[in-house]
């Protein structure tokens, strides 16, 4: 049997060192899906280096490598490293694909975008010994297939207490900075709801109760999602996503999402200045609307967890410190903020560049946590100011109390609260030692 060693690298931290946690609850779907493609005679192992360490003396001949953000610093480190100890190194993933021409650099081969049409070819490539620099096939538009996620190979790591499934690819919103937007550029793919099925009763077959739809957007294709709300409500399971915030406005859907177990769904809302958001292409959402369509969701007894930037456009250092109320008043448990970042390869980055308004050159720095573009209305030393007051005027203990415990559910469902409360604490806990917060 041959084998590919799967790496999932852990990022940076401040001082250099990757990330380590205890467990690891957001799990990607890539290195189980790569280990279930693997053609005849290959077997594969896969480490998740949040959690564990690289066997740099792997028997494995091949080594896959994922690259996120700027994780892809640690990508590359792992790779010269395996390599100098005379390995096949292949990257794969978001950055790999939308800097392909830098990634190849520090390694053998690379899959840009999808690997499901390329995968065979490129082990086979490598097994005559004739691998390609570059394989790149996307899926076509409409539905696509996959195997079941060789979960075997990661439940008994330490990680949480769900499991990931997809049912889509991409988003039909072109957002400017998106790295999703920048591969799949607006379209939406799909499996077809028997395959997703297929998955979701493996998580539950493997003794999970919950599971995580890493969809970049679930309310890509409403008749879609109809079907698959019927599916997931019979399966009785508790669940978790992410979507567009226009959600908000369909009290049928909300229904048949509560009805189906959805607990919580994580919105990109980016920010209250509407001159931000056209600047960032997405002036279809409309911060006016934030609260009620907020409300609504809450109202069917669906967490909102929020994502936002700040650096954009519109944005003034009084709209930073604005978005604090914002926050407070619609009650978000565990708000999560970025600096607006140019990465490279999307539409904000060229943007960007063409204004002459980057202003660091190691786009390997770019991390979310410092300004590296030149934003409208500050300086980029006061956003980066602003970015950190904003999130330690949220993590008070005050504000942190008002947002979790001091509302009208906590009675309802203490643990949950609770659970967030101390989620907080951790934030907290970040947020002074300059770390930006994360969901791991
Ligand atoms: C789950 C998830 C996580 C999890 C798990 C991480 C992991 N390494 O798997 C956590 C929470 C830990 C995480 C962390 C981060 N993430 Co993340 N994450 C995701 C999310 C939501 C789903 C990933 C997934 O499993 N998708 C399903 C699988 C099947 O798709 P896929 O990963 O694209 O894999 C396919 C191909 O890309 C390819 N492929 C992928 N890897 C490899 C490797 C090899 C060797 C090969 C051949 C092929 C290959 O094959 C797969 C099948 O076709 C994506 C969004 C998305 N659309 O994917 C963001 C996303 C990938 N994350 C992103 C970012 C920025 C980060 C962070 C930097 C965030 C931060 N600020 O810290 C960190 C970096 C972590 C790291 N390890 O370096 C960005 C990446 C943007 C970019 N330009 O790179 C994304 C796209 C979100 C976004 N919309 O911007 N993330």
């Amino acid at each position: 049997m041959k084998k590919i060693l799967l790496i999932q690298p852990s990022p940076y931290d401040k001082n250099h060192k990757p990330v380590k946690k205890n467990k690891l609850y957001f799990v990607g779907l890539a290195m189980p899906l790569l280990a279930a493609m693997l053609p005849e005679g290959w077997d594969a192992e896969i480490v998740l280096e949040i959690i564990e360490d690289i066997p740099f003396d792997t028997d494995a001949e091949l080594i896959g490598i994922s690259t996120m953000g700027h994780g892809v610093i640690r990508s590359i480190d792992i790779a010269r490293e395996f390599r100098e100890r005379g390995k096949t190194v292949i990257f794969g993933g978001y950055m790999a694909s939308i800097m392909a021409e830098e990634a190849l650099k520090h390694c053998d081969s690379l899959v840009v975008g999808d690997a499901e049409l390329v995968w065979h070819d490129l082990i086979r490539d490598y097994e005559e010994g004739k691998l390609k620099k570059i394989y790149e096939k996307n899926l076509e538009k409409g539905f696509f297939s996959t195997p079941l996620p060789r979960f075997d190979l990661i439940v008994n790591k330490k990680i949480g207490d769900f499991l990931p499934v997809q049912a889509g690819r991409g988003c039909p919103n072109t957002c400017s900075f998106c790295s999703v937007a920048c591969l799949y550029k607006g379209s939406y793919i799909k499996k077809p709801l028997k395959e997703v099925v297929r998955d979701i009763k493996q998580v539950k077959d493997l003794g999970f109760k919950k599971f995580l739809l890493l969809d970049d957007n679930i309310f890509s294709d409403r008749e879609y999602l109809d079907k698959l709300l019927m599916e997931i409500k019979s399966l009785k399971m508790e669940w978790m996503s992410q979507c567009d915030i226009r959600i908000g406005r369909d009290d049928e859907l909300l229904k048949k999402l509560s009805d189906s177990g959805c607990t919580t769904l994580s919105f990109g809302l980016e920010s209250i200045s509407k001159e931000s958001l056209k600047g960032m292409n997405k002036a279809w959402a409309n911060p006016d609307e934030y609260p009620d369509l907020i409300k609504n969701i809450h109202s069917y007894g669906i967490d909102v967890s929020t994502e936002m930037v700040v650096g954009g456009e519109g944005d003034t250092l009084q709209s930073i410190r604005d978005t604090k109320f914002f926050i407070e008043d619609n009650k978000i448990t565990v708000p999560r903020f970025y600096i607006l970042t140019p990465i490279p390869g999307t539409k904000f980055f060229k943007d960007m560049a063409e204004e002459g308004r980057i202003i660091r050159e190691d786009i390997y720095s770019f991390d979310g946590r410092e300004a590296v573009h030149l934003p409208k209305n500050m300086t980029p030393g006061e956003l980066t100011a602003a970015y950190w007051d904003l999130y330690e005027s949220l993590f008070t203990l005050r504000s942190i109390l008002k947002r979790n415990v001091f509302r009208k559910e906590f009675m309802r469902k203490p643990g949950k609260y609770l659970f967030y409360l101390l989620v907080n604490l951790f934030y907290r806990y970040q947020v002074k030692n300059r770390i930006t917060p994360n969901i791991y």
